[in-house]
């Protein structure tokens, strides 16, 4: 059995029901089952700065489904969310990033891992504290060690 961890957020429609709807769909994902999931949180856009605020939380998983194959499980689940893949960092109906899987390191075309902004980002950080504040990113340190980094982010338990 493999531990991932999958980071959910929604900036367009009702985020905070899409978030609470993900989690009811990463709960039906095949050979796999959620053991943690985190508070909702509301957090100030990173990167494009002009856009809604987010809707961020995070999950923990045990599954059997190899990295690859669970990511485009996750994909599929971002598509019936109606993601539209437009603007890179833009507004989504539901983004799900794949951050940690065991303690693997990844280096593909389509999948980095652990994450590679995961340590730089309080509305992943956080929520990952919340459920997992001893795991360790492997390469970086604690998950707890880099929180005082990002303090400055705005980010809101709900
Ligand atoms: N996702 C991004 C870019 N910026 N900012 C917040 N607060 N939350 C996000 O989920 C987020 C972001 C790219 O996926
Ligand atoms: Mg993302
Ligand atoms: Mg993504």
């Amino acid at each position: 059995m493999n531990t991932a961890y999958v980071a959910l957020g929604a900036n367009l429609g009702d985020p905070a029901a899409t978030v609470l709807a993900a989690f009811a769909a990463l709960a039906n994902l095949p050979e796999s089952r959620v053991v943690r999931s985190s508070s909702l949180y509301r957090t100030a856009p990173i990167g494009i700065t002009e856009q809604p605020e987010f809707v961020n939380a995070v999950a923990e998983l045990k599954t059997t489904l190899a990295p690859e194959t669970l990511l485009d499980a996750l994909f599929d689940i971002e598509e019936r969310f109606g993601r539209i893949r437009a603007d890179k960092n833009g507004p989504r109906t539901l983004d799900l990033d794949l951050l940690l899987y065991n303690d693997q390191l990844i280096e593909l075309p389509r999948l980095t891992l652990p994450h590679p902004r995961l340590h730089l980002r309080a509305f992943v950080l956080q929520p990952l504290a919340e459920i997992a504040p001893d795991l360790a990113i492997p390469g970086r340190g604690s998950v707890s060690a880099w929180l005082p980094a990002v303090a400055n982010q705005g980010i809101v338990k709900l």
